[in-house]
């Protein structure tokens, strides 16, 4: 048996976290079309038959602005350098950029003071390109650095996902012990997970700029022998945000209840009554001391 660390790195929005749910064929990490959707990082194990893979999902590496998004930098940045196997991934719909010259900076910066056993470079969302535009991507990339392999991959639709695992546990040389039981899937707690999913729905049914505003507080998580009561707060930043969330006549957090206790119930295998919200709060993306309650 295999053991490897592995980070995955890039700018919002190429699919880091649907990667991570695609290798541990679980939902680990909500996923969303906004950027800037995954705020900590989330470890997420892999099982295969000849190794473990514990696989670390971060935030988008971006310029930061707010306090909570420079956390999010540093926690994408801190993560480089405890990982055997860096995957670097980048949205083959569009050439490189200067997110993602940014985020290949850092990698290569951080391959100066140590030595990985394997770079991959993975070329995502294959899905929506002709091979015709994909195969000058590549020696595009592959001009920038030397990556132990360069991978076009589809994270949503899971294409070349297991010639992706096979190269990568290729790589990893010695036989260890796998650090983790066989049914560990990630460290996230079930409240963490919880509100997660309520933001991750929070995301899907609101547009524009409100999802930055966002954060979902986990008030109460009561655990009887067959169903959980989950009481959580929505946080946004401006009154005017408040009615949006709520929706005409409550609709549409009625909607965000229904879904995120839906992903609640399969995740934890057991009946949720979930209460929701909605607070306004000016300052909670500067404001130090929720950012911890928060859990970012
Ligand atoms: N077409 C296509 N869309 C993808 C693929 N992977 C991710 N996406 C979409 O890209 C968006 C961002 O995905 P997410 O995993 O949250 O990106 P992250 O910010 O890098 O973690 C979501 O709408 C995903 O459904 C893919 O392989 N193909
Ligand atoms: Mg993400």
């Amino acid at each position: 048996m295999k053991f490897g660390n592995l980070v995955i790195v890039g700018r919002p929005n190429v699919g880091k976290s649907t990667l991570l749910n695609a290798l541990v064929k679980q939902k680990v990490a909500i996923m969303s079309d906004k950027p800037q959707t995954t705020r900590t990082r989330v470890l997420g194990v892999g099982h295969f038959p000849t190794a473990q893979l514990a696989i670390l999902d971060t935030p988008g590496l971006h310029k930061p602005k707010h306090q909570l998004n420079r956390k999010m930098v540093r926690t994408a940045l801190d993560s480089l350098p405890d990982a055997d196997i860096v995957y670097v991934v980048m949205d083959a719909n569009t050439p490189p950029g200067a997110g993602d010259r940014f985020v290949m900076e850092q990698v290569v910066t951080a391959a100066q003071s140590r030595t990985y056993a394997g770079i991959f470079l993975l070329l995502n969302k294959v899905d929506e390109v002709g091979k015709a535009r994909l195969l000058p991507l590549i020696d595009q990339y592959r001009q920038v650095y030397d990556w132990t392999e360069i991978v076009p991959i589809s994270a949503k639709s899971g294409v070349n996902i297991d010639r992706l695992v096979d190269l990568t546990i290729a790589c990893l040389s010695e036989e260890v012990q796998p650090c983790y039981d066989e049914d560990f899937l990630t460290d996230q707690s079930m409240r963490q997970m919880a509100a997660e999913m309520v933001r991750e729905k929070v995301l899907h049914h609101t547009h524009a700029e409100l999802p930055y505003s966002v954060a979902v507080l986990l008030e109460e998580f009561i655990e009887e022998p067959s169903r959980a009561h989950i009481r959580a707060t929505i946080f946004v930043e401006k009154a005017s945000q408040k009615p949006i969330i709520i929706g005409k006549k409550g609709q549409r957090l009625k909607t965000i209840g229904t879904e995120a206790r839906l992903d609640m119930e399969k995740t934890f295998g057991m009946k949720v009554f979930l209460e929701l919200w909605v607070k306004v709060r000016e300052d909670w993306r500067d404001n130090e001391s929720l950012l911890v309650d928060l859990g970012y």
